[in-house]
């Protein structure tokens, strides 16, 4: 059973669980506001620098879970279909593309937000968001989409499935109770991205 099932992290699929997913024949493509669209396939992915982030995925139903997030820097795919100078949003599609989030380029930049293919050197399975998954630490859980497919780049932001039903596109992490997935008890954690750690 994976880390993640094995301290009974949430799964939570909105648009419905989409069955096993697997990394053969898996794409990512970056397009919209790009100099040369690109597919990734997932050896194409494995073969960028594998970066990894010690941080939380925090949701707005106030849980939070803590690991070694493991893929790639979004960078390291702009730079090979290279930005025009207008994008200053990044829009995630998850599998069937029902579910989207869009965040601002500069917060795709930071250092740990990542597409993450792994959890605590574990391969993300289909329930947490495999064979790839938007992971962005420093806002609500819901603009980390799961098993991405696609990703554009725009000139503004979009509402997703989240922000369409009235979750805030800011998505800032409020300060107050969250039940830690890690230890099986509630914390008080404080706003922004929850840097504080526990054994
Ligand atoms: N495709 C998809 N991605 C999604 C969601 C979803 O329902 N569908 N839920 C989001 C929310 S609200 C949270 S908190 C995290 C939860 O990730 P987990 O299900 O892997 O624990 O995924 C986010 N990404
Ligand atoms: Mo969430």
């Amino acid at each position: 059973m994976s880390k993640l099932k094995t301290m009974h992290t949430p799964i939570f699929w909105a648009e419905g669980h989409p069955g096993p997913l697997s990394r053969k024949g898996w794409e990512v493509s970056v397009d919209g506001l790009v100099e040369k669209p690109k597919a990734f396939s997932f050896a194409e992915l494995l073969a960028l620098p594998r970066r990894t982030a010690d941080a939380r995925l925090t949701s707005v139903t106030r849980w939070s879970v803590r690991g070694v997030w493991g893929g790639v820097h979004l960078n390291d795919l702009f730079e090979v279909v290279g930005l025009k100078a207008e994008a200053t949003h990044v829009n995630f599609y998850s599998y069937r593309q029902i579910y989207t989030t869009a965040i601002p380029l500069e917060v795709a930049l930071r250092e740990r937000t990542l597409l993450a293919y792994e959890f605590d050197g574990e391969p993300l399975t289909s329930d947490y968001g495999g064979p790839i998954r938007g992971f962005v630490p420093y806002l609500w859980g819901y603009k980390s989409a799961k098993s991405v497919v696609r990703v554009e780049l725009l000139d503004r932001s979009i509402p997703g499935y989240w922000e369409t039903r009235g979750y805030s596109d800011e998505a800032q992490i409020e300060p107050g109770r969250v039940h830690d997935v890690n230890k099986h008890s509630w914390r008080q954690m404080p706003g922004g991205e929850v840097r504080e750690f526990v054994d």
